[in-house]
């Protein structure tokens, strides 16, 4: 049976993006239904589906999938040739470790930088405390790559579910212009290469619909 992702806008949905990157670069085909975050009926029709009444929302047959994390884990169990986590154990154990990191934590960097396609690529401030989210994100992504990194150009070679929990992060380190080392230059680099990266982004910069609270340049709305 064929599978449905329902996903928010492409410009400001990070989580949406995540699932959605994941099953496009690993050939899992499925049906997308976007709706948008400020539609009026938004939470009527994503209540229905989903536990929590937010997207992404992953529909496989009867069974409802919500939370990116457990998306990618529900699709690692159904298409294990997808390869969504590494097989060896102490890689797989470190991938788990930072989606899981990803997915609870860095507020203060999510906050601050919140993920906008469609800006241009200029530069904004950090507060320390989303510095700090910056610099350990930063320290993950250089460790991924030295100890695991060396069959591919992603955290453990071949694109995974951890690429696509970071995903998002790369768009926000690109479009605010964050500070980061050579080896995040490249990884980023690298995800930003994938055809799946151009399809998202150019859907993304086509959408109407503006969230004020996400755009940090407002009442101005920057597009590149
Ligand atoms: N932890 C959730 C977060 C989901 C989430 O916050 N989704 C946002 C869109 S990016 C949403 O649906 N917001 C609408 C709302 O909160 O009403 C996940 O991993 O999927």
């Amino acid at each position: 049976m064929a599978l449905t992702l329902v996903i928010g806008n492409k410009n400001y949905s990070s989580w949406s993006m995540r699932p959605w990157i994941a099953m496009k670069v690993a050939g899992i085909a499925f049906e997308e239904v976007l709706i948008s975050l400020n539609a009026p009926d938004f939470k009527e029709r994503v209540s229905k589906i989903s536990g929590t009444g937010k997207v992404p929302v992953l529909i496989d047959g009867g069974v409802h999938v919500w939370e990116s994390l457990a998306i990618l884990e529900h699709l690692a169990e159904r298409f294990p040739d997808a390869c969504l986590w590494p097989a060896n154990p102490a890689a797989r154990g470190r991938a788990r470790a930072i989606a899981s990191e990803m997915h609870a934590g860095f507020q203060p960097l999510r906050r601050a930088l919140p993920m906008n396609m469609w800006r241009p690529v200029i530069r904004h401030a950090l507060d320390d405390e989303a510095a700090a989210s910056a610099r350990r994100i930063d320290a993950i992504w250089r460790e991924c790559r030295e100890s695991h990194g060396a069959g591919g150009p992603f955290l453990f070679g071949r694109f995974g579910a951890a690429d696509a929990m970071y995903a998002p992060v790369v768009a926000r380190f690109h479009t605010y212009d964050v500070d980061v080392g050579e080896a995040s230059r490249a990884y980023m680099a690298a995800v930003m290469a994938l055809p799946a990266w151009s399809e998202w982004t150019a859907a993304a910069r086509t959408e109407p619909w503006v969230l004020p609270h996400d755009e940090v340049d407002w009442p101005q709305v920057l597009k590149a």
